[in-house]
């Protein structure tokens, strides 16, 4: 009987040491990014980081240096054999990477798609920076301004598969619709592919082909901070006017030498900094992601999940900021 005893306390021992082990092994987040050299994601990693001190959380983070699918997809299949219990990614097309992202969720890995969306099939919550009609809307107001509303504008996008893109596209090509946008003509969208001299070259052939063009909508912060360039090189700063999505580091000095008027962003630091709060909470169990769950994001408060229009769900992060050559100075340092 005593022998029972104690080979049975043994092993309630043993038992609880390795339970101990267990709930001290740290999470570990893979985060994918669309492509590596691109200071937009370098500052939604150091969000990861931050949040990775509040929760205490391991991660590692990489994307393709060309803006891939088929380098995700590689990046995701390492992060799946090295075990990871969530990926964390922002897609360079959101139907690429579902049936790999399918095959770590079946491993239990937690999915979380952020920045540019995984279609609902291949993620289990998607954080958007802020609401894509918005974001459409205020950069087709803003060249409409910049411009006096007429005369032919074009978009130099991303890469042609990129959702997040693709979705505000859409919404500016809705609000061209608007009668007040009656003279403006959006004459193309080209891609640039998030690689800097993709997107110079795209800028160039605009200014070639379109004599007569009066604005640039570019939505990505490496498109915008390459027609900058594009334009300032061939001496038409101000006649081409420039807005979008760049990031106040990278655009600063174009803000104030007048290439560019005025642009926006979210901040990425803190679309990073959810995506981890987001990808903690599914993979402790706190949330499944279900539309109408919320879950606290440290210093974002908390964060309500809902029904997102692709028929999976979603958070938002924050709003929009107009950067200004008045404002400016105060952002550049930040990111
Ligand atoms: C680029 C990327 C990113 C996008 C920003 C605005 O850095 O395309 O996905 O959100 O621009």
């Amino acid at each position: 009987m005593k022998k029972t005893l104690s080979l049975l306390l043994a092993l309630v021992m043993l038992l609880s040491l390795a339970s101990v082990a267990l709930a001290e092994e740290p999470i570990q987040i893979g985060v994918v990014y669309k492509q590596t050299g691109n200071p937009f994601f370098e500052a939604a990693v150091r969000g990861f980081e931050e949040a990775s001190k509040e929760l205490g959380f391991e991660f590692i983070h990489n994307g393709p240096a060309d803006s891939s699918n088929e380098g995700q997809i590689q990046i995701i299949e390492g992060y799946i054999q090295q075990g990871v219990d969530a990926i964390a990614i922002s897609a360079n097309d959101a139907a690429g990477v579902v049936s790999v992202l399918q095959s770590a969720m079946d491993q239990g890995i937690k999915v979380v798609s952020w920045d540019s969306k995984v279609e609902p099939e291949g993620r289990i919550l998607n954080i958007d920076p802020s609401v894509a009609q918005n974001i459409g809307r205020v950069q087709v107001e803003e060249i409409a301004q910049q411009i006096g509303g007429e005369g032919q504008i074009a978009v130099l996008s991303a890469g042609a598969t990129m959702d997040n893109q693709n979705t505000w596209i859409r919404y500016m090509q809705e609000e061209l619709e608007k009668p007040e946008y009656a003279k403006i003509e959006l004459v193309t969208i080209v891609y640039g592919d998030d690689l800097t001299d993709k997107s110079i070259q795209e800028m160039q052939g605009l200014i070639n082909s379109y004599p007569d063009l009066k604005g640039v909508i570019s939505p990505t912060t490496v498109g915008v901070a390459a027609a900058a360039v594009a334009i300032k090189d061939n001496g038409l700063s101000g006649k081409i006017k420039l807005t979008g999505l760049g990031l106040p580091s990278e655009m600063a000095e174009y803000l104030k030498d007048g290439t560019c008027e005025a642009m926006f962003l979210w901040n990425p630091i803190d679309l990073g900094y959810c995506a981890a709060y987001a990808s903690v909470a599914l993979v402790k169990g706190e949330i499944t992601g279900a539309a109408g769950e919320s879950f606290a994001a440290g210093r974002l408060g908390d964060k309500e999940i809902m029904e997102a229009s692709d028929g999976g769900s979603f958070t938002l992060v924050g709003d929009p900021f107009r950067f200004t050559p008045e404002n400016i100075d105060d952002w550049k340092e930040v990111y």
